[in-house]
């Protein structure tokens, strides 16, 4: 009998009778798991007969292509239940996606939440029935025949545009749908499935033709995983910035203001000017000179610092005034080398390091723009720091090392840290000094060896004018963003002709570091409120403390009590309303405000406050000047 070779992926080789099913060599191969497979690098149905000798790999709900074709096989399951339910439906797409899987559908309406449910109810009986699903090859007319008669318009719009004699359809139970496929092998592997929700959506995403309804889902091999799935979605929404900064009225966004352009309310601004402060204090102590520069600047410096060249798709075009051309600046960095160039700098008062939370401006697309995230007018917490080449070392890692403490004040532990190198194919966007480059990022890779942080080295993600170390955080949302940057640089001291006198009394090249801890306002403050998903610790709660007095007489004793508060420099709000206490309580607790502090009878004749606190609840009466020390302890230690 005729054999076929398969190479699986240790490097092992085995036989098989010829036409053996991918199926069979799988389960051979110890991989019951297998939904489909690999065959010289090309994903195949188990049903597959393999008829010559190839490299099969078995790929798993495991590996992200395995991922993609469960969940197209998912959507073939809903339309299945769709058409069960719905004969009348006329069926247009269903691919997968990121996240599971959505099919289009036409019913003349809607779907309602109630269609959902016994949509994924019969989704349900349909994998318990455990079908084949199977592979059909028709010829193009007959085809086109069956999708008249059953008046599949959508479907038989696809099928026109394509020029194949025969056409693939996947069959389980007798439904069939057009499809290049693969899919896995029976409907009894989708077995957790959760319908997630409806949107409406044009026909070819064409706003004149059909507004069909889309119906989104999500599938897994196991309940459990289901099940966390959904909790993490509970817990993106918890934590999502953009719905808790509306609620704690942080931030606002308008359509007459343009997009990206965020408007930070009287709260939100509390809390970026502690942040402001915080910052600019360490800095300070760490030998950082704040200054501030103008938000406008003339073409010609970008051009002279390569901006123009390397960065232009990102700024915003020049505005023509007399004989000048400006730009808003894209980043700070122009500004503060004609700050250090404005003065003479000796050998010895190296390092030079200036820091702004210097505004920026960046055209983003639109699509990007994710709340506070990505915005297109920001405030960087900046610094550039000027050197001497031996000094470079020491000051990126005293860089990374005030990372280190400003994450500790914050609790941020969950971060990956990235290497970013430039990549030498890619001549477009890197500048040709390859020598340059590989000093650059021969001294990153050392530096960060011996502060012993673990990184992941990226090709291709370094800034036009040098590598850098990203600090990459999560969202709510499960995308990953840059934090903190720490830049090398070698080429903007040139451009500029940068100088220091050295010992020898000659002139010599000073280098630089770009860096921001705190990224720009606009990303901390998003990633901070989804970070503490509201609960921002006492020393950066926009109110701190709501007194709720118990009925109008004790309205004197409150007031007496937030003016002490205040003067020990305490946020603290009084409500005046005449509401009953009970109803009083809720509004704080919405608002996530750390301390209420009830006062009544009892607290007005015995100079006493009731303390609840928002993460320890009720504390019982106390001192007011018990109160403020206990408070005050928590501001200091950033508790
Ligand atoms: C560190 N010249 C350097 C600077 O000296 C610079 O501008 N680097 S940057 O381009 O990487 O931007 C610094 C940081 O700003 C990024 O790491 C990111 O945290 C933040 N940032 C960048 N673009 C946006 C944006 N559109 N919205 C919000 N924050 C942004
Ligand atoms: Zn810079």
């Amino acid at each position: 009998m005729a054999k076929v070779r398969v190479t699986f992926s240790d490097g092992k080789v085995k036989e098989y009778p010829k036409g053996v099913a991918l199926a069979d060599v799988v389960r051979d191969a110890g991989a019951p798991e297998a939904l489909v497979a690999k065959v010289d690098g090309e994903l195949r149905d188990l049903s597959t007969k393999l008829d010559r000798d190839a490299q099969v790999d078995s790929v798993t709900f495991e590996q992200p292509e395995g991922r993609q074709v469960y969940w197209h096989s998912s959507a073939h399951l809903l339309a299945q239940a769709v058409k069960e339910l719905f004969p009348e439906a006329k069926l247009a797409i269903g691919p997968p996606i990121d996240d599971g899987f959505y099919y289009d559908i036409d019913i003349g309406r809607p779907f309602a939440p109630e269609d959902l449910e016994h949509i994924e109810a019969r989704m349900r009986e349909l994998s318990k029935r455990d079908e084949p699903i199977e592979r059909v090859e028709i010829p193009r007319d007959e085809a086109i025949r069956k999708y008249t008669e059953a008046g599949e318009k959508y479907k038989l719009e696809l099928l026109q545009e394509i020029p194949d004699a025969r056409v693939s359809f996947y069959r389980q139970d007798g439904f069939l749908d057009m499809c290049r496929g693969p899919h896995v092998p029976r409907t009894g592997l989708i077995k957790a499935v959760k319908l997630l929700s409806t949107s409406g959506a044009y026909w070819r995403g064409d706003e004149h033709r059909e507004m069909l309804s889309r119906i989104y889902g999500i599938s897994f091999p196991r309940q459990e995983q289901l099940d966390a799935y959904l909790h993490q979605l509970e817990e993106a929404k918890r934590r999502d910035h953009r719905r808790i900064g509306r609620e704690l009225r942080l931030f606002a966004f308008a359509d007459e203001l343009g997009q990206g352009l965020p408007l930070w309310l009287p709260r939100g601004a509390v809390v970026r000017r502690i942040l402001e402060d915080y910052i600019v204090d360490v800095e300070s102590k760490r030998g950082y000179h704040h200054v501030y520069a103008p938000d406008l600047a003339s073409v010609q410096l970008y051009k002279i610092s390569g901006h123009w060249d390397y960065f232009r798709e990102n700024m915003y075009p020049p505005m023509k005034v007399d004989n000048e051309e400006l730009v808003l600046k894209p980043m700070n960095c122009p500004h503060h080398i004609m700050i250090y160039k404005h003065e003479q700098h000796s050998y010895r008062d190296l390092p030079v390091r200036i820091a702004e939370l210097g505004r920026m401006y960046r055209y983003e697309k639109s699509g990007t723009l994710t709340g506070l995230h990505r915005v297109r007018s920001m405030t960087l917490n900046d610094a550039h720091i000027f050197c001497r080449p031996d000094q470079v070392k020491q000051e990126f890692a005293a860089v990374i090392e005030l990372m280190r403490e400003v994450y500790r004040d914050f609790a941020i532990v969950d971060y990956r840290t990235e290497l970013s190198l430039h990549d030498p194919k890619d001549r477009q966007y890197y500048h040709q000094d390859e020598e340059l480059w590989m000093t650059a990022e021969g001294l990153l890779h050392q530096v960060l060896d011996e502060l012993k942080l673990p990184y992941t080295p990226v090709v291709g993600g370094a800034n036009f004018y040098g590598p850098k170390v990203d600090v990459q955080v999560r969202t709510a949302g499960g995308k990953e963003e840059t934090l903190s940057t720490v830049q090398l640089d070698f080429l903007l001291p040139r451009r500029f002709e940068l100088e220091y006198i050295g010992e020898d009394g000659k002139a010599h090249r000073p280098v630089m570091i770009h860096r921001a801890i705190l990224s720009t306002m606009e990303r901390m403050m998003a990633f901070l409120i989804e970070h503490y998903a509201g609960d921002f610790p006492v020393w950066l709660a926009p109110e701190q403390v709501r007194l709720l007095p118990i009925a109008d007489r004790h309205l004197e004793y409150a007031q007496e009590v937030r003016d002490r508060l205040a003067g020990h420099g305490r946020r603290v709000e009084l409500d005046t309303s005449n509401e009953r206490i009970g109803y009083k309580i809720r509004h704080p607790q919405l608002e996530h405000v750390p301390y209420m502090l009830v006062v009544g009878d009892k607290e007005a004749s015995s100079g006493q406050v009731a303390v609840r606190s928002r993460s320890s609840g009720d504390l019982g009466p106390m001192p007011v000047e018990a109160f403020i020390e206990r408070i005050a302890q928590e501001v200091t230690t950033r508790r």
